[in-house]
């Protein structure tokens, strides 16, 4: 079993439940379990300002599905939640399923690049990771407690039902 971290982010067509349906979704996979799941978060969107502010969370899965079947397994979820993959980078999505982290590996390959590439400057990813891993080593060594010293939170909050 390898522990591994899901980056989930949405902000088309009632980004809440996106997630939500993901998480059932992810869940569901075979060789796979479910170990946590953080908070949603509000955040301004990075890239194009004129696009809805995201949903975002992460998740820690177990598995035993090499890094490319989870990647597959991944995007039929995204398929199946009405993505559309636009040639337009950083645009808004229905839903966006990232692998961050897979175990302590390192990979480069035409499809995967593993640590995620944004991890280490995104609030949206760093902050809610810490929620479910706060002593979390990346795999060159980097402590995530340091880079959320350095990661402004840019207005990321977590979703209440007094402010979604
Ligand atoms: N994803 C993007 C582009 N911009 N901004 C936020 N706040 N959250 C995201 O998940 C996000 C984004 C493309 O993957
Ligand atoms: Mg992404
Ligand atoms: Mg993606």
């Amino acid at each position: 079993m390898v522990r591994c971290f899901i980056g989930l982010g949405a902000n088309l067509a009632q980004p809440i439940t996106q997630l939500q349906q993901a998480l059932v979704a992810i869940k569901a996979l075979p060789n796979t379990k479910l170990v946590a799941a953080s908070s949603f978060y509000g955040s301004k969107p990075m890239g194009p300002q004129d696009q809805p502010d995201y949903v975002n969370a992460v998740v820690a899965v177990d598995t035993t599905l090499t890094p490319l079947d989870l990647l597959n397994r991944l995007q039929q979820i995204e398929q199946q939640q009405g993505r559309q993959r636009k040639a337009d980078r950083w645009g808004p999505r229905t839903l966006d399923l990232d692998i961050l982290l897979y175990g302590q590996d390192i990979l480069n390959s035409e499809r995967l690049t593993i640590p995620h590439y944004g991890l280490s400057q995104r609030e949206f990813v760093l902050y809610p990771l810490a929620e479910i891993a706060p002593e979390l080593i990346l795999p060159n060594g980097t402590v995530l407690q340091d880079l959320l010293t350095q990661v402004p939170k840019n207005g990321l909050c977590i979703l209440c039902n007094s402010c979604s």
